[in-house]
């Protein structure tokens, strides 16, 4: 792992603006990263409500129950609002989550975290995009199903310090207010299930064979499985799900428009008010937030640090999909976005990369999600 970084870290000092490495894969590498503005602060811990917790009291007569209140533990129980059984009997909400409508939901959202309402959009971009590579289709329509509470902004170093007890980046120096980077797919996983087992949520990515502190340099596990879109935990968000949010309801090739450039020439009117990219980064991340957030009040999407996704990286399908968690197998995960060291085509929308799970670079970083409003 160790080579690994060390590898990207000489690329992206040695590359400068709009180079790439060939990966392995035959994809260009874009190897860096760049940084983005400031700060949410605060963990995403929402302390939730306590919910409704009672037990629904005996109804009397042991063999009757209301209309629509099966027997749970040998009670009869309102399964529309009890916490401990809601929708069913076998079904306990976890931690911070109230029942209502049978329906497990989130008491008060997580602080920094912005709602983006379930939709449909189409996924990918069209074959005459400006940048677009082979990977970014078919297009196709992709509906999600589940309203989610995605970050505002790139975890930021003072996050993941306050959580994580350490601070991996390789900027480090950029200060508190800038994204954490230089954390592998594996630590990027671990980060999110600090934060949920932090708020007493189920861990989303089940990561088996770990070795190492998450954050240390050398962490790395044999193995992860993916909950998937209806665990109650923070996660990485899919591919799908980075993109609908990156988009914003729009369908260019950035949520302010279609940079008519692809490499690093300036000005750019289209991604500078949007994005630290080559073009006006300086080859280093920047604080979060600085730049012109999108309509879901997401900053630093596009540029600043590439962000982990669940997904393996691999070929889209045609055809219209829904919840798409991505291929089964693969040997590298997805990431989005660009960063501070890309150029205009790495800094759209539909853009992908591919990394392996244990590749740390200065350019990459990640920014959680949840399941629910
Ligand atoms: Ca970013
Ligand atoms: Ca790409």
């Amino acid at each position: 792992m160790r080579n690994l970084w060390v590898v990207v870290t000489a690329a992206v000092a040695g590359t400068g603006c709009g180079a790439g490495v060939r990966g392995s894969d035959g994809e260009t590498r874009e190897s860096a990263g760049d940084g983005g503005p400031p700060i949410d602060g605060g963990l995403p811990g929402d302390g939730g409500m306590p919910g409704d917790g009672g037990m629904p009291g005996d109804a009397g007569d042991p063999s009757q129950c209301p209309p629509g209140q099966p027997r749970c533990a040998g009670v009869c129980t309102d399964t529309r609002s009890n916490r401990a059984h809601c929708g069913r009997c076998d079904n306990a909400c976890p931690g911070d989550q109230t029942c209502r409508d049978s329906t497990c939901r989130s008491g008060a959202p997580p602080a920094g975290y912005v709602p983006i309402a379930a939709g449909a959009f189409d996924m990918g971009s069209p074959s005459d995009e400006i940048g677009r590579e082979a990977d970014e289709g078919p297009q196709r329509r992709v509906t999600l199903t589940r309203a989610l509470r995605m970050k505002a902004t790139e975890v930021t170093q003072t996050e993941w310090r306050s959580l994580m007890g350490n601070n991996p980046s390789s900027f480090s120096s950029c200060g508190d207010d800038c994204p954490v980077e230089g954390v592998s797919w594996w630590e990027a996983a671990a980060y999110t299930n600090a934060l949920s087992a932090s708020s007493g949520l189920p861990a989303c990515h089940v990561l088996e064979g770990c070795t190492g502190t998450p954050g240390s340099g050398s962490y790395s596990c044999s193995q992860a499985t993916f909950a998937g879109p209806g665990c109650s935990g923070y996660r990485l968000p899919t591919e799908a799900e980075w993109e609908y949010a990156a988009r914003a309801g729009t369908s260019g090739g950035t949520y302010a428009g279609t940079s008519a450039v692809t490499q690093c020439e300036q000005p750019n009117a289209i991604l500078d008010p949007i994005a630290w990219y080559c073009g006006n980064a300086g080859l280093a991340p920047h604080p979060v937030a600085a730049k012109t957030p999108n309509a879901f009040g997401l900053h630093d999407m596009l540029g600043n640090v590439w962000e982990w996704c669940a997904d393996w990286h691999g070929s889209y399908p045609s055809g219209a999909q829904t919840d798409p968690v991505g291929a089964a197998s693969g040997s590298r995960r997805a990431s989005r976005g660009g960063s501070w060291v890309n150029p205009a085509r790495s800094v759209r929308a539909a853009d992908r990369n591919g990394r392996a799970p244990d590749e740390r670079s200065g350019a990459l970083g990640l920014r959680p999600v949840r399941t629910g409003l």
